[in-house]
Parts: C-alpha cells; sequence; structure tokens
C-alpha cells in the first residue's frame, strides 16, 4: 500500500500548503484592506486638532496640535505673523517682507484658551480644537476661525477657514477682474499670460495675497505670504457660510494687521512689504506707446507731431521690432542702426525712450547674452541638470533663474547695452513666465536664494525677481537717475521695483471701467504706481471709447496709450481733428495737474497711500462706494473725485460721498451723500473737487524737461473743514532728495478760521516757484492779510483781491487771511 499511502500523504501535505495558501492570501487581502483603508484615512482632509503644548519666548508664541505647528510672532503692535505647517517650521524666508520684527512685547496667558495680546491687537486661541481669532484694543472681533472647519490640510495643502460677518465686505487682491468688493467670489493666483483677457478671467499677470475685510465698522488686512498657487474664495459656492483661503504647499504663514482705517493698514502692509520708490517726474507725463513704432524715422515722426501739434508728451516706447532677431539687450542694425543716436536726437525732443524687454534668451551661439549665461550657469534646468528650452519671440529659448544672485548680476550687467544706448525706460515683458503653448513645466529648478525648489513655488515671483535684476542692473549702470520700470507680472511687494500695467485688454466699455477697479484694487495692494493701455491693448476703440478712456487715464498713475500690432493708429491725432482737439486738453490738464500728482506719488511712497483712492479707502462704511456704477469711481490724490463714464453716454448717474463737492470744470456746487444725474460730454468727464480741499496747478509744459512758469497755482475750495496738503518738489529725477535735496511744505486750509497756512519749508532744495496764485472757489473770498512770522506784512484791503491774488512764494511760515464776501 505505499502508493495509497504516499497518495495520502500528498493529499496531506497539499492540503496544508493549501490551507497556508489561502491564510497568507487572507492576511495579504486583511493587510491590503487596511493599508487602503490608512491609504483612504490620508486621502480626506485633517483638521489641525487640539493645541497640545504653548510656549512663548522673545516675543514669539510656538503651538503644538495634534497636526501642525503653530508660530505667532509680532512685527508690530498692530502685525502678527502666524506661521502654519504639518512639518516642524523652517528658517522663515519671503522675497515679499521686507521689515524686520520690532521689539515688541506681547503679554502671553495659557489658561483655558491662549491669550497673545499687545496694547493694540488681541490674540485669543481656544485650545479643543486650535481656533485663532483676533479682536482689537476695545475687545471688538474682528476675524476668527471657522468654530466648524478651522485649519484643514491635505496633504502639503493648507486651508485656513474663517467666519463671516454677515454683512463683510472685502477689497484688495491686486490686479483681479469684476467687482471692488469681493464678496461672494472666489480667485486663484498664477500668473498667467491672457491676450485679450475677458472681464470675468481669472487669474491674471500678477499675485498679491493680500485683502482688506470691512466689517462693523472696523477693518484688518491678511497678507498671505506664500508664492505656491493660492486661492482666495470670499463665500463663493458656500451660501456665504465662511471665507476660505489656501496654498498647494509650502508652509501656511499669514500676516494679520489691525488698524482704523483702511488707509492704516495699507500703511502698514507697505512697511512690510515696501513701497514705490518716488520714480522720475517724466514718468508721470503722458507716454505713446505701440507694437512696434519703426524705424527710427517713423519715432521721429510721431516724436515731431506731438511737438507741432503741441500735444505734451514724455516718453515714446519701442516694442519688440527694435531688436535684433528679438534678441534681448541688442537693437536691429536696420531699423535702429544707431539707437544711441536716436536716444539723444530724442532727447532734444524733450522725449526719453523706453524698451521691451523679455526674459527668454535665444539659443544661439553668436549671441553674447546667451553664451555668458551659459558661462554664468544662470538658466532654468530640469532636476537632472538639463537646460529647459521653451519657444517664445526669438524661436528657441533659455529662461534665467531670476531667483539667482548671479543671475541678478549677469542681467544686471547687460542692462548696461541699454543705458549706454540713452534708454531710460524698461518694460518687463513675458515674465509670468510666458512662453509659447502657456504652460511651462513645474518640475524646472530654481535656486530660490539658496532654498532650492521647483517652478510651483517660483512662478509666481518670476516677474518680481525679474524686474528686481532690471531695477538694480540699472541702477548700477546708471546710477545718478531713477529708473522707469514697469512689468506686466510681479508679486505682493514688487512695488519697490517697478510700476505695473493691467496687461492685454480690450477695446471696450467694460475694460475701461474695470480698469478704474484694478487700478484701484493695486492702490489698495501696495502698487500705486499702475495703469491700463489707454483704448485697449487688442482691437480699435472708436474715437468716443479713445477719448472718454483718455480722459479717465489721466488721472491714474500710470498714463500710457499702447496698441497691439496691426491696430489703427492710436496717437492723439490719429482719430480726427475733433478727437485729437479733446485728446489735447485732456493731457495739457494732466501736466498742470503736474505738482498735485508729484506730490501724491510722494505720499505713495513714504505712506503707501496710492496715488488713485478707491472711495472705501476715506468712506469704508459707506455702501454706496461699493455699489454697482459707483464702484469705479475713484480719488485722484486727496482733493478730486473722479467719475468714470461710459463712451456713448452723455450723461451719468455718479454718487458723491458724504460733503460738498464742486465740479471742477464748472465750480457748481453738489451736495454729497447722494447721487446726482450729470452732463458727462466727451469733452467733460465729470470730475469733482472736495469742498475745504485745494488742487495744486502749474503752467503748460510740453515735457517735462521744460520748465513752467515760476508762478504755482492753488485753488481753494470753500468748505468748512481744515485740512492739510503735503506739498513735495525736488529735481524729479535723481537720488539728492535722499540727501535733503527736497521741498516739502504743509499747506493747511482752514475753511473755519478762514486762513491758508504755508507751514515752514523742509529740505534744502529750492522751489521752482517764486509766485504763488491762489484763486477761492465757493466762496466768494476778499484776502485780508498776508501774514508773515506773525506780523502783518501785507494789508490788501484797497487793491483787491476778489477770488484771486497773486503773492510772492516765502520760505517763511506765513498765512493768508481771507474774509467770505456772502
Ligand atoms: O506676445 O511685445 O502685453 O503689451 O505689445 C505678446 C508685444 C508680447 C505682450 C504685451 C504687449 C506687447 C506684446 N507682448
Amino acid at each position: 500500500m505505499p502508493n495509497l499511502n504516499r497518495f495520502c500523504e500528498y493529499a496531506i501535505i497539499s492540503y496544508v500548503w493549501a490551507f497556508i495558501l489561502v491564510m497568507i492570501n487572507r492576511v495579504i487581502i486583511i493587510v491590503m484592506c487596511l493599508a487602503g483603508l490608512a491609504a483612504r484615512a490620508q486621502n480626506i482632509y485633517k483638521g489641525i486638532g487640539n493645541v497640545k503644548s504653548a510656549t512663548s519666548k522673545a516675543g514669539a508664541l510656538d503651538i503644538v496640535t495634534d497636526h501642525a505647528f503653530v508660530k505667532c510672532a509680532y512685527y508690530s503692535p498692530n502685525i502678527v505673523q502666524v506661521r502654519i505647517s504639518n512639518k516642524p517650521l523652517e528658517k522663515y524666508f519671503s522675497y515679499a517682507v521686507v521689515a524686520n520684527p520690532r521689539q515688541v512685547e506681547p503679554r502671553f496667558v495659557d489658561g483655558t484658551s491662549i491669550q497673545f495680546n499687545t496694547d493694540s491687537l488681541k490674540i485669543s486661541i481656544s485650545k479643543a480644537p486650535f481656533r485663532i481669532s483676533f479682536a482689537n484694543r476695545n475687545d471688538e472681533l474682528l476675524n476668527e476661525d471657522d468654530t466648524e472647519l478651522g485649519i484643514q490640510f491635505w496633504n502639503d495643502e493648507i486651508t485656513i477657514f474663517k467666519k463671516l460677518f454677515p454683512t463683510e465686505r472685502f477689497v484688495g487682491l491686486g490686479e483681479k477682474t469684476g467687482p471692488i468688493d469681493k464678496r461672494g467670489l472666489s480667485f486663484t493666483n498664477w500668473n498667467t499670460d491672457d491676450f485679450a483677457y475677458t472681464t470675468e478671467a481669472d487669474p491674471l499677470y500678477k499675485t498679491i495675497p493680500f485683502y482688506i475685510g470691512i466689517a462693523n465698522g472696523k477693518c484688518y488686512g491678511i497678507f498671505v505670504d506664500n508664492s505656491y498657487r493660492t486661492n482666495f474664495n470670499f463665500g463663493a459656492s458656500t451660501n456665504h457660510q465662511y471665507m476660505h483661503f489656501s496654498c498647494e504647499s509650502g508652509e501656511m504663514t499669514y500676516y494679520f494687521i489691525n488698524g482704523n482705517s483702511i488707509a492704516e493698514i495699507i500703511e502698514y502692509y507697505t512697511d512690510l512689504t515696501g513701497r514705490m520708490p518716488i520714480p522720475p517726474l517724466w514718468s508721470l507725463g503722458y507716454q505713446q506707446c505701440r507694437w512696434s513704432y519703426y524705424p527710427d524715422k517713423e519715432v521721429y515722426t510721431v516724436a515731431k507731431n506731438f511737438r507741432d501739434k503741441q500735444i505734451p508728451c514724455d516718453v515714446i516706447y519701442n516694442d519688440i521690432d527694435y531688436m535684433d532677431r528679438y534678441r534681448v539687450f541688442t537693437f536691429s542694425e536696420t531699423k535702429f542702426p544707431d539707437f544711441k543716436k536716436y536716444t539723444d536726437s530724442l532727447g532734444k525732443m524733450g522725449f526719453r525712450v523706453a524698451v521691451i524687454i523679455d526674459p527668454g534668451i535665444s539659443v544661439a551661439k553668436d549671441y553674447n547674452v546667451y553664451s555668458d549665461g551659459i558661462k554664468q550657469n544662470v538658466f532654468l534646468k530640469y532636476p537632472s541638470g538639463k537646460l529647459y528650452t521653451g519657444d517664445v519671440w526669438p524661436g528657441a529659448c533659455h529662461f534665467p533663474d531670476f531667483t539667482k544672485a548671479t543671475t541678478r548680476g549677469w542681467w544686471g550687467t547687460h542692462c548696461k547695452t541699454l543705458t549706454d544706448a540713452g534708454i531710460r525706460g524698461f518694460w518687463n515683458d513675458m515674465n509670468e513666465p510666458a512662453a509659447w503653448g502657456q504652460s511651462i513645466p513645474n518640475i524646472l529648478m530654481f535656486d530660490y536664494d539658496g532654498h532650492r525648489t521647483t517652478m510651483k513655488q517660483a512662478h509666481n515671483v518670476y516677474g518680481m525677481q525679474m524686474t528686481r535684476s532690471t531695477y538694480d542692473g540699472v541702477r548700477k549702470a546708471h546710477p545718478d537717475e531713477r529708473p522707469f520700470v514697469l512689468t506686466r507680472a510681479t508679486f505682493a511687494g514688487g512695488q519697490r521695483y517697478s510700476a505695473v500695467w493691467t496687461g492685454d485688454n480690450d477695446a471696450s466699455d467694460d475694460h475701461m471701467l474695470m480698469s478704474a477697479r484694478m487700478i484701484q484694487s493695486l492702490g489698495i495692494s501696495g502698487f500705486a504706481f499702475a495703469g491700463a493701455d489707454i483704448g485697449g491693448f487688442a482691437n480699435d476703440p472708436d474715437k468716443d471709447l479713445y477719448t472718454r478712456w483718455l480722459s479717465i487715464a489721466a488721472y491714474t498713475p500710470f498714463f500710457r496709450c499702447h496698441s497691439m500690432i496691426n491696430t489703427r493708429d492710436r496717437e492723439p491725432w490719429a482719430l480726427g481733428e475733433e478727437t485729437e482737439a479733446i485728446a489735447r486738453n485732456i493731457i495739457n490738464k494732466r501736466y498742470r495737474l503736474l505738482p498735485y500728482l508729484y506730490s501724491a506719488f510722494h505720499k505713495a511712497s513714504q505712506t503707501g497711500m496710492p496715488v488713485v483712492r478707491s472711495l472705501c479707502l476715506d468712506y469704508m462704511n459707506d455702501g454706496n462706494v461699493y455699489g454697482y456704477g459707483y464702484e469705479n469711481q475713484f480719488l485722484c490724490g486727496q482733493s478730486l473725485l473722479v467719475c468714470p463714464v461710459r463712451s456713448k453716454d452723455s450723461y451719468a448717474s455718479i454718487y458723491l460721498p458724504a460733503g460738498k463737492w464742486y465740479r471742477v470744470s464748472t465750480n457748481n456746487v453738489y451736495e454729497g451723500g447722494k447721487a446726482h444725474l450729470v452732463d458727462a460730454p466727451l469733452n467733460d468727464l465729470p470730475v469733482f473737487a472736495k469742498a475745504g480741499e485745494m488742487i495744486i496747478r502749474q503752467s503748460l509744459i510740453q515735457h517735462t524737461m521744460q520748465q513752467p512758469s515760476d508762478t504755482l497755482e492753488i485753488t481753494i475750495y470753500g468748505g468748512d473743514s481744515i485740512s492739510t496738503f503735503e506739498y513735495y518738489e525736488d529735481d524729479g529725477i535723481s537720488y539728492n532728495y535722499l540727501d535733503k535735496e527736497f521741498y516739502k511744505r504743509n499747506i493747511v486750509t482752514d475753511c473755519r478760521k478762514r486762513e491758508l497756512v504755508f507751514q515752514q519749508p523742509e529740505g534744502t532744495f529750492v522751489s521752482k516757484f517764486n509766485y504763488l496764485k491762489v484763486e477761492f472757489i465757493g466762496t466768494l473770498a476778499e484776502v485780508l492779510n498776508l501774514v508773515e512770522d506773525g506780523k502783518r506784512i501785507t494789508y490788501y484791503d484797497d487793491k483787491v483781491v476778489k477770488g484771486v491774488c497773486v503773492l510772492p512764494f516765502s520760505n517763511k511760515l506765513f498765512k493768508l487771511e481771507w474774509r467770505n464776501l456772502e
């Protein structure tokens, strides 16, 4: 029976084996299920959990929760930095923030909740779960995490959910389409080249993750300092149950800013991220651009036309065709055989030349910028070390890694080619960065100033770092003059290097009105020097749209007309005689306003207060200023209210905020706090001066190299308030103002006491003006006395002066007393 035995033996062994295999199989299945579950568990959002420990030292608070690390550090009594990550926090690095934390000693209490307070800002953190809330000195709640959702993690992504006040409004985020108040909307930040974008497009060219929340008569700011793709949702698609913002990766660092007003918050925000340095005076003039003026002779003709036709202009642009085969830092020998001679000739006519520069560097052995770049290892690479190649204007290109010091130095050195050729304006384009196909791979590596990273983190700062390289390079190459740098793409803080324009807009009324909102939002977000292509870049405006747009843009900081290749001519004379006459008038008005505007630019450089002020800055609690139709209105400087109107409307409903307002063109007075129907013909955009304020003008000049007459004109609009205007002058071009070579003085209009006081000037600069012409509007005033150093020096009684008087512009403290005749 050996066989049978054998058989049994086999059967038993097989059975045992089968059993073992089945068991192994089961174990594997169970393990796989568990693993699957675990994987699933990882695939859901995870809350931040409870506070496990909280310690405070050196003004900072460190918290560990179940799933995260949190650090709160005060930068000033009103600004606190909050950092959150699911990994231990690393050393903080930022391209945006330039301020160092000040010495602040917050009070720390660790009880049932954690308190971490200064005199101005109170932080309270509940422990189970972790939720943070911010209150002001009066214990009024400003902002708090959403109770249910709080802070959520998904892999590397971090989302913060905040409670919404029922009436809360949101402004900021820089260059975004849509309304001024962003409540109920959602936005993404990922710098994007969007040719002829729509009025709903998002994202566009710039990333400025800063917004201001306004509710219950109070406001606060939140700046998210994270350059990965970020999202801001102000209650969209969630029935307004909460707002939330997120970053795709990296640490979630946000700054919470407390302030009594929007202006104060902007001041604090620009203290953190820096301000626009005062630009050259000429960059406030009218600028003429198109894609493209060439050859040199064509530009001479355009320039000559401006002068012959007596239309003021300061800057002419060269778009890409001035280059040799679109190679940056070269000149086309056929179109511009001697660029230095060309800029000199234009210079003699009172023009500065600005040129476009693109980041893509042509891969060409006979191109020194390229070979030098290869030698210095400045270009972007894949992780393997292979160079990235993408196609743009010159064909195959390598792209500089501007987050690397050597690259910035290399770029800066080549800027000298431009400054040596007499170029004074540097127009940074295509720096989202953009390449044909619009999808540069995220896998590319960046130095990120020693914090090696990928395109995912560096993409949004690319444009900003390009402008930094340009700005620093030009300053080095041409140290005595302030450069004018302009950019399409940038990041928060980029205002330190560059002015901005809103890219490839379209010739339509909607775009014209939207540009007014975009410039307001950019101003709220730290970019005081902003503008849009007048007339619309893509397509052709008719003469009404062109004229209307020009009349609005004359009150915006960056005043440039530009248009797409193959569009119709768009110089001020190109649309017929009638348009030319109105355009001349509009541009003349701008030039007469230069002393007023330059003072506003100076203020922006000192406090961040934008030149174009959204009405929410001064009238935060007036719901009408956010209303559809009225939200396009803005203040230009502190005194002028500008009301954009559609091109085909010859009258408009405008809203005047509280106070009294004078229409500048007629001096008619209007009551504020309500809407008015006013005439709005193409040659008379509704612009109002605020009662109690002043407007300062000079005589007409054709360009800023020309001196105005030596009389400064001040128009006082009668009211019943006191207002101070900080008047500022300097040479308009050099850095001497840093050595106190400026002329700055407060001019106080006290309509109650009926006096106009010129306080002592500061600085060593001698004013261009020897005389003052003071004009009173709205109050038929008779000037009585001129009092200098407390002594009455002139008694005007006999040679009166109704409404207007001329007097020497004395450097001593002096005041004019007047008497109202009505
Ligand atoms: O691929 O240089 O937004 O102002 O005229 C288009 C040509 C590149 C885009 C800019 C526009 C400029 C144009 N540029």
